[in-house]
């Protein structure tokens, strides 16, 4: 008896560049899709613990059919709410990993599905950063998204998760740069 999810989810892996001629394409992977509950936790019991992935490697859990990327349609006029996890060693990132990982396919972020596109761990030397790719850039809208999410990576009220455009940076881009925010 199979438990049915909300929707279809893909993991995607980026694996660590080992020379520079590898492109950001040739390194992130599509792993495996899913759709049920019982798949989900199949998956997450043979694939390795966030603590155990080597340095500059990531996960991407994405709605089916969006890639974890930027110039993806979907993603291109959204952002990011991100949080890096300074202290390594203090925390336990392979609880707060699953927490989010259960809270997007719960679909526990967001009153109606349409904001969350997937979520993101990115393993580094000096941080983990956890975070939460979003359709749009509307500051209503993402706000309480936000609040729940901080939430879910057990950040205290003093804890800033911020947001930023993924064309926050590029002044070029028609509309201008956009603004970051913080819950
Ligand atoms: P990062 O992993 O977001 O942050 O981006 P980091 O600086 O903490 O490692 C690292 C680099 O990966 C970027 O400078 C880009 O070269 C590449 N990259 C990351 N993302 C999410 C994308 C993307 O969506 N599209 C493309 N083309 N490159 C990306």
């Amino acid at each position: 008896h199979y438990h049915p999810l909300n929707g279809k989810w893909t993991l995607w892996y980026t694996k660590p560049s080992v020379d520079k001629s590898e492109s950001w394409a040739d390194l992130l992977k599509s792993v495996v899709t899913f759709s049920t509950v019982e798949e989900f936790w199949g998956i997450y019991n043979a694939i390795p613990n966030a603590s155990d992935l080597p340095l500059k490697s990531d996960y991407h859990l994405f709605r089916e059919g969006i890639k974890p990327e930027w110039e993806d349609v979907q993603n291109s006029k959204g952002g990011k709410w991100s949080y890096q996890f300074k202290e390594k060693k203090k925390i336990d990132i392979n609880e707060l990993w699953l927490r989010a990982l259960l809270s997007a396919i719960g679909e526990t972020l967001e009153e109606e599905e349409n904001e969350l596109n997937g979520i993101v761990l990115n393993v580094r030397r000096v941080f983990y950063r956890v975070g939460l790719w979003t359709k749009s850039c509307e500051r209503e809208k993402l706000e309480p998204i936000g609040r729940q999410f901080k939430k879910v990576l057990k950040l205290t009220d003093g804890d800033k998760l911020e947001f930023s455009p993924h064309d926050s940076g590029d002044v070029r881009a028609p509309g201008g740069s956009k603004d970051t925010f913080i819950v």
